[in-house]
């Protein structure tokens, strides 16, 4: 049984990026070129750009399309000391968003020498280097020494050198952003239906008194005891298969469908 509820729960997560979509966020020092980067992914002049640093204070989020896979791409206030209370509650905003995407993309003007940022870093490991790429900008200037790629390579992440003036290297950064963000998802098993979020929330828990199931036989607990936790796994799949439907369940579904209208 756990094998199976596992199998279903694998499903989901190849499936999700597709239903629900990614989320990718942009962060940085001051000045790297995100918001360049922002609407040149986006295909239009969405973001102010300019030459002075702290241009960005609000964060903005754009929907776009890579290859069949929806994205929400988020730009944020770029990353420097400052006590100035606005900046500092919009740097505070986008932060958050950031940490919480399926990727960060860490975007480094390649044209200024490389200097570690205490903020990027603390980014980096919340949202792990499995999950951040770095974007070298600005590859249509003279690059600078010491390389940020090179530099950045160390801490185990992988870098795309792009120019948003050219062009130069967007597309190998899309399709870099696209393997990344289905590095989870891997080939779709045709046999296997994926569960929709309501079941795999259901599957995750009958997954754990599952695995407590198996644990408890295998300490020797007398049948009455495991027996609740069969119970329990037996009640969740039946929400699934619809030998059970919990309050909870005909909420969803009349939240979600005007049944009776
Ligand atoms: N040559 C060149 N200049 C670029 C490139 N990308 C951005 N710039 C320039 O770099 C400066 C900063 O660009 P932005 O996109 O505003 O940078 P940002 O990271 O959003 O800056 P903040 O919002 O201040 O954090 C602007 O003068 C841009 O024109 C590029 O690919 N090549
Ligand atoms: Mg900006």
């Amino acid at each position: 049984m756990l094998d199976r509820v596992d199998g279903l729960l694998a499903a989901n997560r190849r499936a999700r990026p597709f239903r629900e979509g990614a989320r990718a966020a942009l962060f940085g020092r001051v000045n790297a070129g995100k918001s360049s980067l922002f609407n040149a992914l986006l295909g239009r002049d969405r973001a102010l750009v300019a030459d002075r640093p702290g241009t960005t204070r609000d964060f903005l989020e754009e929907a776009i399309d890579l290859d069949g896979l929806a994205v929400t791409l988020t730009d944020m206030a770029g990353l420097r000391e400052t006590d100035d209370t606005v900046e500092l509650a919009g740097k505070k905003r986008g932060l958050d968003r950031t940490r919480a995407a399926d990727l960060g993309l860490y975007v480094v003007d390649g044209s200024v020498p490389f200097r570690p940022d205490d903020e990027a870093r603390e980014v980096i490991a919340a949202l792990t280097p499995a999950k951040v790429l770095v974007v070298v900008t600005k590859a249509d200037l003279a690059p600078a020494d010491p390389d940020p790629a090179t530099a950045l390579a160390a801490d185990g992440l992988a870098a795309v050198r792009i120019s948003s003036r050219t062009g130069r290297g967007i597309a190998d950064l899309t399709a870099a952003m696209r393997t990344r963000l289905l590095a989870e998802a891997g080939p779709p098993e045709p046999d296997v239906p994926a569960p929709n979020a309501r079941e795999a929330a259901s599957l995750a828990a009958a997954r754990e008194e599952l695995a407590g199931l198996r644990d408890d036989i295998r300490a020797g607990l007398p049948y009455d005891l495991t027996g609740v936790r069969l119970e329990t796994a037996c009640r969740l799949l039946g929400d699934i298969t619809g030998e059970s439907t919990p309050d909870e369940v005909l909420a969803s579904v009349f939240d979600r469908f005007c049944i009776g209208k």
